[in-house]
């Protein structure tokens, strides 16, 4: 057996940041190297992302992954077995083909993508590399340190619907170095912790570590993190801006938005006036899924409206799928991609998502889920990719700060020119004025 060859896989059943069931699996070569990667788990999910396999039943709330461990143990550790650990395409593949399924619901998405990744880590390990570098070779980019978007409020799925928007992050493209970056964020999550004790709410925090959303409506959100970025000194819109992942598919369907706090129904075009209101008032660059994955027409038309100043992601709406991103380019929705490897099911999909939206001309952010590990993989990604954002919740949890510190080390290594600082939000209001024209 060659040394990259792939002797042993095999899955064990582990535990997530939500305290769920996920699946992690561990991939030993002919050499003696492993590879090992965990599964993670989103709560707002896109109806056409890979399906991750749960046993149902009334045991953990039906959330368990035994089938999806023992598909690992049999199937798929049959049909790989031999193959070159190196050869991700055809690993990633043999995969898609042994579960024939278009939602990956037969292997299930969380057996394949812990799979996948850990095929990936054992690859870099075979050749003695790190992880990014491997990712790297494999996409043909140059490595970047990312830009961050990091989560100051948690909301929507994450907080119990306790405001309808489900991430109000920062991020910092005046900065010089990540670390800079870093250093800036955790100063404005403590104000804005501050600001939420000062006002005599109880401070926790949500699924992603973001405070939890005390708020009477989304816009009191929105000025509490104007004060918040205020109060560390900075000037809101210059070296720091405000990102917002407003999940819309999770309080809309067909053209009709629910605000459940304000309990007030708005139609599309009522919804797009209210987003645009934010965006006239607030230093907002970027915006994910500004309408529900069914409303097309209302992607199309906000991207008409905003595209030219702000970056629009598709999340739910693109599910890191390489022919939605093509068609949704030809329509004229979104102009940048959320990269989640779960979603698409196996690492070469995503490879492939973001080759497509890069033919495109559409910005890449690489993105954690809601439900996640210790696993640091998709930071690599990201670096690997050359993505030049990077998205992986707040800045408390150890989940969430293990990929933060992850980019710090693989920074060290790549040197500070590495980072990529503002250069992602080239075309936005933000790179003009920073360019020293209008906004
Ligand atoms: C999102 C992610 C991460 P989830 O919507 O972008 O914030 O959430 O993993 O629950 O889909
Ligand atoms: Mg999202």
């Amino acid at each position: 057996m060659s040394a990259s060859a792939i002797q042993e896989l095999s899955a064990r059943r582990v535990w997530d940041s939500r305290g769920n069931p996920t699946v992690e699996v561990e991939v030993r070569t002919g050499s003696g190297v492993i590879g090992r990667a965990i599964a993670p788990a989103g709560a707002s999910r896109g109806t056409r992302e890979a399906i991750d396999l749960r046993d149902g039943g009334p045991a953990l709330q039906g959330m368990d992954v035994r089938k999806a461990v023992a598909n690992v143990n049999t199937a798929i550790a049959t049909a790989l077995k031999g193959m070159s650990c190196e050869d991700q395409g055809g690993i990633d593949a043999a995969l898609v083909a042994l579960d024939g399924t278009p939602l990956k619901s037969g292997l299930g998405g969380n057996a394949m993508v812990a799979t996948s990744l850990a095929v990936l880590h054992a690859a870099a390990a075979a050749k003695g590399v790190p992880l990014w570098r491997h990712v790297a070779d494999l996409s043909g980019e140059v490595p970047s340190l990312p830009l961050p978007e990091v989560q100051i409020f948690g909301g929507g799925a994450h907080a119990g619907r306790r405001v309808d928007v489900q991430d109000f992050m920062v991020m910092v493209p005046g900065a010089g170095s990540f670390d800079e970056v870093l250093e800036v964020t955790s100063e404005i999550y403590r104000a804005a912790g501050s600001l939420m004790s000062a006002k005599g709410h109880s401070v926790g925090v949500a699924d992603e570590g973001g405070w939890w959303p005390v708020f009477s409506n989304n816009e009191e959100a929105l000025e509490t993190l104007v004060r918040a970025i205020e109060a560390t000194g900075e000037k809101p819109g210059e070296r720091v801006v405000i990102s917002l992942d407003i999940a819309a598919s999770e309080f809309g369907s067909r053209g009709r938005y629910r605000l459940a706090l304000e309990d007030r129904e708005l139609d599309r075009d009522q919804m797009i006036d209210l987003l645009g209101r934010w965006i006239d008032s607030y230093p907002i660059v970027s915006i994910e899924d500004p309408l529900a994955e069914d409303d097309p027409e209302g992607t199309v038309a906000f991207t008409q409206a905003y595209g030219d100043r702000l970056q629009i992601i598709g999340d739910d709406y693109l599910v890191t799928n390489a022919e939605l991103v093509a068609s949704a380019a030809g329509a004229g929705a979104c102009n940048a991609v959320l990269i989640k490897v779960n979603q698409a099911g196996t690492v070469s999909e995503s490879i492939a998502c973001m080759q497509e939206a890069r033919r495109n001309g559409y910005r890449c952010i690489v993105s954690a889920r809601s439900g996640e590990t210790e696993d640091v993989s998709i930071s690599h990604l990201a670096v690997g990719l050359n993505a030049g954002q990077l998205k992986v919740g707040s800045f408390t949890r150890s989940e969430r700060m293990a990929k933060w510190n992850e980019c710090l080390r693989i920074g060290d290594a790549l040197g500070g020119s590495a980072f990529v600082g503002g250069a992602p939000l080239a075309g936005t209001w933000w790179a003009r004025q920073s360019e020293g024209g209008s906004t």
